[in-house]
C-alpha cells in the first residue's frame, strides 16, 4: 500500500469540511453534449465542474458519437460519488484531497508537534508459564470472538497473478491462506468455548479480490464453512489524483475497447475501510447482538497470527483492553508500522494516544523529534525500541459498535504522493487518499484502554509480501524478506520450535538460498488446526512425553485431523504424514520412521512454468513417506512399528494374553522338570495343579488386525504441485506496569 521513503500527510475526515465550491462555466466537450444527457447526469457533471474537474470534459466527441461511453463515464462518477465510504461523496473526496495535496507538498506532516515515547504492554515468551496462564484466558475468549480478513489488496509488491490468500502457506501440505484461516476457526467452532458454532467471519474484498475470492471459496465448498457465518464486503475504490489541485486522472492505459477519455482511473482507499464497511453492513452490531464479545482483525498471508492468538485475547481480557494490537520486536527500516505512546503538549493541554506510526512516517517523526540517527535499532537489543505493529487487531466489539455508531467508521485519511521534481509539484503517477484499519485508536477518547501484546517475530508475524528479488535486497539489508519462501520456512519453524520448548528434539536443516533469498527449510513440522490450535493443547494432548521424540532437520511431520494424535515416542528421519478421522485417536509409540523424505529441489527461475514454485525458487520432491489414514469413530488406536494402525484394545489384550502365555510356557517347563524328577514326586504334583490353573486363565494369541494400512513408501517423486519475562516478579510486574500506565494516561482529545 504505502510506499516507503516519502512523508505522508493525513487529516482526520470528521473536522475536514467541503470547501471547493466554485462554478465553472460549462467546457464546450460538455456543452455540446448537455442535450443527451439526463437530468440526474447533468447533476453529476455540475458536481464535477464545481469540484474542479472541467478537464475530465476535454476532449469529448460532439453529442452522437460515443454517446454510450459517455452515459458510463457519468455512471462511473455517480458510483464514485456514492461509495465514497465517508459523508460528502466525492466532492468532499476532492476538497479533502486538496487540503492534504497542499500541506504534503509545501513539506507539512500531520505528525509535526508530536513526541513519540516507547508505549507499556504485554511482553509475552511463548511457552512461559505465564504465557499459558494468558492463553488459558483466551481460549475461553476464543468462542464469544467475531474475525474479519482484510483481502482488498492485489499485493503489488509481491508480483502474484493469483490473489494471496490462495497462495499455499507451505508445499508439504500445499493448504492455501484461506483454507487455513477457515479451519483454524472450523476448529474454534467444534471446541468446548466455541460452544459448537463456528464464528463469523467477515471478509473484506476489493474489485481486484472479489471475484476470485468468491471462485476460490466456492470451488472448494467453502472449506467447509457454514455460509451463513461467512461475508464478503467490497470496498470500492476511490478516484486517482493527477496533480496538487486534486485534478481526476484518466486511466493511463485501458481495456481494449474501453476510451479513455471517457473513463476515471481508480485506487484502492486503504484496509481502513473496513471500519465503515462492518458499519455499513450492520455486522458489527449484530455481532454484539448475538452476544459475542470481541472482533479480530486479520491480514491476508499471515497465517502465525493465529498461533497467539488466544494468549493475546487472554491479554484483551484480563487488562480489559477497548484495542490491543499484536507487535513484535521491530528491526529498524522494516516496512512495519511502529507502536508509540505520542504526546502533544501546547499551553492549554497535553494530548496523548498510543497508536501505529506508519514505517515510511516514524524515521522523519524520529529525527524531528527524539534523534537525528532516526530509526535505529536500540544497542542493547538489536531491535527498534518501538514494538513493530502486525496488524492484527482486538478490539472489545461493544465500545466499537458504539463507536461505529458515532462515527460511521471514518477513518482520517493521508496522502502519500511520489514526487517527480524537486519543487513537489508533479507526481510520477497518479496518487489517492487512503486510510488505515490502525488508526482508529485516533477517533477514540481519552478514556479508552488501548494497549498491544508483543510476542517474538517466529510466533507471530511471517507475511508474504515481497517479490524474490527485493525479498533477496531486504535479507542482505538485514531486515526479514517477506518472501514465499521465508513464510513457508517460518510456517514449519513455528511448529518446531514450540516442540523444541517442549523438549523433544527437532533438528535445524542447514541454511539454504534459493532465488536469493536465504532459508531454512527444515524440520517441516506442520500440525493442522483440527489437532490442536496452540501451544497448551500441542503440549497437554499431543506431545506429553517429549523427551521421547526425535525429528530429523530434514524431517516431515504432518498431523492432520479431525481426530486427535498423542505422540507418545517417535524417532523420525524421511517423512511420516497422520492423518486422522473424527472420533479416532491415534497413539504414535515406538514409532521408527526412516524413509527417502522429502527433498528441496531448486528450479530455474526462467524456466520454472510453475509461478508459486517460481516465486520460492525450489520445489519439493517427495522421495518417500510414511502416509498413514486412520479411519473415523475407531476410538484409541496404536500405529505400530508397521505403519499399522491397530485399536489399542486389542493390542492391549495381545499383550495381556502373550504374558499369560509366557507363564503357561514357564509353569509348563516346570512342570515337566518336576515330573521328571523321580525323588520329588510330591512336588511334581503340585507344580502340575499350578500348571493346569496356568492354562486355564490363558487365552490363546489372537492375530491383531489393522484397520488401516499405511503407505510406507512413495517411491515415485511427486511435484508438490516490552517487558521481557524473566522471572515470576518481573512477569507480575510487567501487568502492573502495562495497567499503571492506562489508569495514568494524562487525558488526550
Ligand atoms: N488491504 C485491503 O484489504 N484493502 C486495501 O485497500 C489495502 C490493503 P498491505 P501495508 O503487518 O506487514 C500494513 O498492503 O499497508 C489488505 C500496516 O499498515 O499488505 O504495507 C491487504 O489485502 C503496517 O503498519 O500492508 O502495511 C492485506 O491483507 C504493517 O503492520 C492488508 O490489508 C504491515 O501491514 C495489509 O495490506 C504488516
Amino acid at each position: 500500500m504505502s510506499d516507503s521513503g516519502t512523508s505522508s500527510t493525513s487529516a482526520d475526515a470528521s473536522t475536514t469540511t467541503a470547501t471547493t465550491t466554485t462554478t465553472t462555466a460549462r467546457p464546450a466537450g460538455l456543452e455540446s453534449n448537455w442535450g443527451i444527457l439526463s437530468t440526474e447526469e447533468q447533476a453529476l457533471a455540475d458536481l464535477l465542474l464545481k469540484a474542479g474537474q472541467a478537464h475530465l470534459f476535454d476532449g469529448w466527441d460532439a453529442a452522437g458519437t460515443n454517446d454510450a461511453q459517455k452515459h458510463a463515464f457519468l455512471a462511473q462518477v455517480q458510483k464514485l460519488h456514492e461509495t465514497y465510504p465517508f459523508p460528502g461523496g466525492l466532492a468532499a473526496y476532492v476538497d479533502r484531497a486538496k487540503a492534504l495535496l497542499t500541506e504534503s507538498a509545501t513539506g507539512v506532516n500531520s505528525l509535526d508537534g508530536w513526541t513519540p515515547a516507547v508505549p507499556e504492554g504485554a511482553i509475552l515468551e511463548p511457552g512461559s508459564d505465564k504465557y499459558c496462564e494468558w492463553e488459558a484466558a483466551g481460549k475461553e475468549e476464543l468462542g464469544a470472538t467475531a474475525f474479519v480478513l482484510v483481502a482488498g489488496g492485489l499485493g503489488e509488491r509481491l508480483g502474484f497473478s493469483g490473489i494471496k490468500v490462495a497462495l499455499p502457506t507451505e508445499m508439504t501440505t500445499e493448504t492455501t491462506y484461506m483454507e487455513f484461516y477457515c479451519k483454524y476457526l472450523l476448529a474454534v467452532g467444534a471446541k468446548k468455548g466455541g460452544k459448537g458454532k463456528v464464528p463469523p467471519l467477515a471478509i473484506m474484498v476489493s474489485d481486484d479480490t472479489h471475484d476470485r475470492t468468491l471462485a476460490l471459496l466456492e470451488s472448494k465448498n467453502y472449506f467447509g464453512y457454514p455460509k451463513e457465518q461467512l461475508t464478503l464486503m467490497k470496498q470500492e475504490k476511490v478516484a486517482a489524483l493527477a496533480d496538487n489541485d486534486a485534478r481526476i486522472a484518466r486511466p493511463a492505459e485501458g481495456e481494449e475497447g474501453v476510451n479513455l477519455r471517457y473513463a476515471i482511473d481508480c485506487k484502492p482507499h486503504g484496509h481502513g475501510d473496513v471500519h465503515s464497511l462492518l458499519h455499513r453492513t450492520g455486522l458489527a452490531k449484530r455481532w454484539e447482538g448475538e452476544g459475542l464479545k470481541w472482533v479480530v482483525f486479520f491480514q491476508d498471508t499471515n497465517a502465525l497470527a493465529f498461533m497467539s492468538l488466544a494468549a493475546a485475547l487472554g491479554v484483551s481480557q484480563k487488562l480489559g483492553l477497548e484495542v490491543n494490537s499484536l507487535a513484535i520486536p521491530r528491526v529498524p527500516k522494516q516496512a512495519i508500522g511502529a507502536i508509540t505512546r505520542l504526546t502533544h503538549t501546547t499551553e492549554k493541554e497535553t494530548k496523548v494516544m498510543i497508536v501505529n506510526v506508519e514505517y515510511n512516517q516514524l524515521d522523519p517523526l524520529l529525527r524531528a523529534s527524539v534523534s537525528p540517527e532516526g530509526d535505529i535499532a536500540d544497542p542493547a537489543t538489536g531491535h527498534s525500541p518501538y514494538p513493530g505493529n502486525i496488524n492484527q487487531l482486538i478490539f472489545a466489539l461493544p465500545p466499537y459498535v458504539a463507536t461505529l455508531t458515532k462515527t460511521h467508521g471514518v477513518m482520517g485519511e493521508f496522502v502519500n504522493p511520489k514526487y517527480a521534481d524537486a519543487a513537489r509539484s508533479i507526481f510520477k503517477k497518479p496518487t489517492r487518499l487512503e486510510c488505515m484499519m490502525q488508526d482508529y485508536p485516533k477517533v477514540l477518547g481519552p478514556e479508552a484502554m488501548v494497549g498491544f501484546t508483543s510476542l517474538p517475530a517466529w510466533f507471530s508475524f511471517s507475511p508474504v509480501k515481497n517479490n524474490a528479488a527485493d525479498a533477496a535486497k531486504a535479507a542482505q539489508g538485514g531486515t526479514p524478506p517477506g518472501s514465499a519462501s521465508s513464510g513457508e520456512a517460518d510456517q514449519y519453524y513455528v511448529f518446531a520450535e514450540q516442540l523444541r520448548l517442549m523438549g523433544c528434539k527437532v533438528g535445524k536443516a542447514a541454511e539454504a538460498t534459493y532465488a536469493g533469498i536465504p532459508v531454512s527449510l527444515g524440520a517441516r513440522v506442520v500440525i493442522d488446526p483440527s489437532i490442536a490450535l496452540n501451544f497448551s493443547e500441542m503440549k497437554e494432548k499431543i506431545f506429553k512425553t517429549p523427551e521421547k521424540v526425535s525429528i530429523g532437520g530434514e524431517a516431515t511431520l504432518v498431523l492432520q485431523g479431525p481426530g486427535e494424535v498423542e505422540v507418545q515416542s517417535l524417532e523420525l528421519e524421511g517423512a511420516l504424514v497422520l492423518s486422522v478421522g473424527g472420533g479416532t485417536t491415534v497413539i504414535v509409540k515406538d514409532l521408527v520412521v526412516k524413509n527417502k523424505g522429502h527433498a528441496i529441489v531448486p528450479v530455474s527461475e526462467k524456466e520454472e512454468p510453475d509461478e508459486v514454485l517460481r516465486m520460492r525458487g525450489y520445489r519439493l520432491e517427495k522421495q518417500g513417506e510414511l502416509r498413514v489414514q486412520a479411519p473415523a469413530n475407531a476410538g484409541r488406536v496404536v500405529l505400530t512399528a508397521e505403519g499399522q494402525v491397530v485399536p489399542e484394545a486389542d493390542l492391549l489384550a495381545a499383550a495381556a494374553a502373550a504374558s499369560a502365555a509366557e507363564a503357561k510356557a514357564a509353569a509348563d517347563k516346570a512342570a515337566a522338570e518336576v515330573a521328571a524328577a523321580t525323588a520329588a514326586a510330591t512336588a511334581a504334583a503340585t507344580a502340575a495343579a499350578t500348571a493346569a490353573k496356568a492354562a486355564a486363565a490363558a487365552t490363546p494369541v489372537k492375530p491383531v488386525k489393522p484397520l488401516a494400512a499405511s503407505a510406507p513408501v512413495v517411491s515415485a517423486p511427486t511435484q508438490g504441485a516490552v517487558v521481557e519475562e524473566e522471572d515470576e516478579a518481573a512477569n507480575d510486574n510487567c501487568f502492573l506496569r502495562a495497567f499503571d500506565c492506562f489508569k495514568k494516561r494524562p487525558a488526550r482529545g
